[in-house]
């Protein structure tokens, strides 16, 4: 209540872009959910439960004490931060945000205002998530983290029709003191302890104890306890369901949300951020085997880009602290296709596609070039440049730089002689300049 009306230093729109430069320029973060819910891995009484597994506290009505005991069967003695920050990083991902705090309420920081974290609920006592923090820095990742405002597990906060914990459509008559005695200390925690932290990711904010104005309140407090953090628009009230950005123009945050989907059109001059699962969960599920391969991944990450956004890919480790196998195969082929295509300069640092979607592909910019990435390689090796109205001074294959042959066909537009192999099944990525 000490904070209450605190409000950052107002931010001229040259200081919120510098603010924001790293952000924009990343393009491709990797999203982490772990918490106990890795424990049931999707499973309760035998029962394997449908839908999202770190859901599985409110979809079995799992009540909150013995949910709790999941905590003595989370010893991930496999966890290796090092290695997480790696395969983040040779995936070509630019920073990694990890669930501090998910909807069931447990922390996988050492919080001095609950018992109910890693450090003093587990048999494993380590703080893992400044573990990961300083191994992502090591790295060169920038580091953030997740944190649900909605709680089934703190009794000022959890549904009062406990324990149909549901996502909470009742309002609890405390929750004022959740947020004033818990969930700002917790955050406060995190923004002073845990150096590393540039990012602060909300979710669980569509609960009707939560309003924009409580978010705008939050984040004015939390950019001045740390005035260079980047918030997500989750921190307000106002999302717009799965789509994920604000409904109102003044809603709290710094970007938009969209999950689990890629918007159709770019949005310009708004900051959003795709967040996805590769198989059909985030939390980790034992038997979902429904994994997406590595092309669309990768073509999700380009049309991502040509829209102006950024991609947050999830992957949900085990309780043994082991990130998947599919999962850990498919980032390494991700970033095998960046390594193969110019160490991902036609993704970072780029803006929108200045000329639309083409039926065959995307297209990125960045300063006088353009890239045309290829999906789908013509058989008659005629690529039609559509959008493009000025003829390209030169058009080269990003992977050998070899110039290629340019004509203007029927009405005008300009044709791309191909070579007959494309270079890359995935994505081919040709470098337009002088057409800007
Ligand atoms: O942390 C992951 C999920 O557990 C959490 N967000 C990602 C990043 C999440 N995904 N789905 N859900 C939570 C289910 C929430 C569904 C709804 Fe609503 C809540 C439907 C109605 C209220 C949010 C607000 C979506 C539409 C309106």
């Amino acid at each position: 209540a000490a904070t209450a009306g605190a409000q950052p230093k107002p931010e001229t729109p040259a200081q919120r872009d510098a603010r924001m430069q790293w952000w924009r320029e990343a393009r491709f973060g990797m999203f982490i959910h772990w918490g106990l819910y890795a424990v049931p891995a999707g499973s309760y009484k035998g029962e394997r439960l449908p839908n999202i597994g770190e859901w599985i506290m409110n979809n079995a009505h799992i009540p909150v004490a013995e949910y709790e005991q999941f905590a003595q069967r989370f010893d991930p003695e496999q966890f290796d931060a090092d290695a997480w920050a790696r395969t983040a990083k040779a995936a070509g991902m630019k920073y990694i945000i990890i669930t501090s705090k998910h909807h069931d309420g447990f922390a996988i920081f050492d919080s001095k205002v609950s018992r109910y974290d890693i450090v003093d609920a587990t048999p494993y006592h380590r703080d893992a998530l400044k573990a990961l923090a300083a191994a992502a820095h090591r790295e060169g990742l920038k580091f953030g983290v997740y944190y649900s405002i909605m709680d089934w597990h703190h009794p000022d906060a959890q549904a009062p029709n406990y324990p149909e914990y549901n996502s909470r459509t009742k309002t609890n008559p405390n929750f004022a003191r959740y947020v004033e005695t818990y969930m700002k200390p917790q955050l406060r925690e995190l923004v002073t302890q845990y150096p590393e932290i540039d990012v602060l990711w909300f979710d669980g904010e569509w609960i009707p104890d939560w309003s924009d104005a409580q978010g705008k309140a939050l984040y004015d407090w939390l950019r001045t306890l740390k005035p260079s953090l980047i918030i997500n628009n989750r921190v307000g009230h106002s999302r717009n369901g799965m789509q994920g950005m604000s409904a109102s123009g003044d809603a709290p945050g710094d970007f938009g949300t969209p999950e689990q989907q890629v918007p159709p059109e770019g949005l310009p001059g708004i900051d959003w951020e795709t967040c996805m699962t590769m198989n059909d969960t985030w939390g980790f599920k034992s038997y979902d085997d429904d994994w997406k391969d590595t092309k669309t991944l990768v073509r999700t990450l380009v049309d991502v880009a040509s829209k102006g956004g950024n991609l947050l890919l999830n992957v949900g480790p085990t309780a043994q602290g082991l990130i998947p196998a599919p999962s850990v195969s498919r980032l390494r082929e991700m970033g095998d296709w960046m390594r193969a295509n110019g160490n991902g300069e036609s993704i970072y640092g780029t803006t929108a596609s200045p000329f639309g979607l083409p039926a065959w592909g995307r297209y990125t910019t960045k300063g006088a070039k353009v890239y045309a990435h290829v999906f789908d390689w013509p058989k008659d090796r005629k690529l039609t440049l559509t959008g493009v109205t000025k003829r390209p001074s030169r058009v080269s294959l990003l992977v050998d730089g070899k110039p290629l042959d340019v004509t203007q066909g029927a009405g005008g537009a300009f044709v791309v002689t191909l070579p007959p192999v494309a270079p890359s099944t995935i994505a081919s990525v040709l470098v337009l300049e002088g057409t800007r």
